[in-house]
């Protein structure tokens, strides 16, 4: 079991390593690229332990809430109309629409983990909101539904994830952050947030999760950012 992870490990270090040297070269590999991504996301699903917690952060790590940086694609901070609610759908039993009151019923869970973006940066908040295993739950998700899609009103900003991340127990649709509701620069009036994933994966401004047998693409994803982006 060791030996086949060390070897898995070696497997993944080698495949990134080569990604590199493919986007630096000029010449147009488009089609080994295809192949490395491919190659790479076999790699990380194989690695990702649905079971592992990743260590939550002292109280004394927390970013000052003014310097935790904002991203949205919209030239404005997004703002939700009165009407807001989340849909949640495709392979589920009962496809359901639900305000955060609705989802502030369901068990609360707490997370104060890093915030690491592709850009280089990374930060600290507390986060608070609903895991979404017990969305799933909730709405009768069909196992065969292997991928979750999250979308937003942000431009359309998206993103498609595999259901083991999706489940994982630091996987939460959040409503508040550092002990308040969620800010509008933070993704108000739901956003994704998750230990087990980069920044662009955790879609803010939440308008819908599916439930899918397949995956879909993303806002980065589509410019050519990795799909799984494990942390
Ligand atoms: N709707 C939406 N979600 C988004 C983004 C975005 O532009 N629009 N940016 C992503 C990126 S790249 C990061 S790093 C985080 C930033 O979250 P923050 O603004 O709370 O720091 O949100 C992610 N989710
Ligand atoms: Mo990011």
């Amino acid at each position: 079991m060791r030996d086949a992870l060390l070897t898995r490990r070696r497997l993944l270090v080698g495949a990134s390593a080569l990604g590199l040297a493919a986007c630096d070269s000029t010449r147009p590999q488009a089609g080994f690229l295809g192949a490395m991504e491919r190659f790479n996301l076999r790699a990380q699903r194989a690695l990702f332990d649905p079971e592992r917690l990743a260590p939550e952060e002292p109280l004394s790590a927390l970013t000052p809430p003014e310097h935790f940086p904002a991203y949205f694609i919209s030239p404005e901070v997004p703002r939700a109309p009165a009407s807001w609610a989340l849909k949640v759908g495709g392979l589920v039993a009962r496809p359901s629409v639900l305000t955060v009151e609705d989802l502030r019923r369901l068990p609360r869970a707490d997370l104060r983990v890093r915030h690491h973006c592709v850009e280089g940066w990374s930060a600290v908040a507390a986060w608070h909101g609903v895991r979404v295993r017990d969305v799933a739950e909730a709405v009768g998700a069909d196992p065969r539904a292997g991928y979750v899609e999250f979308r937003s009103f942000d431009l359309g900003y998206a993103s498609s994830w595999d259901r083991p991340s999706a489940m994982h127990a630091q996987t939460l649709l959040a409503y508040g952050m550092n002990g308040e509701p969620l800010p509008a620069a933070h993704g108000a009036p739901l956003r994704l947030y998750s230990a087990v994933k980069l920044g662009y994966k955790m879609v803010k401004y939440l308008t819908e999760v599916n439930f899918l047998p397949e995956p879909t693409g993303g806002y980065w994803e589509d410019q050519g950012y990795e799909w799984f982006a494990g942390v």
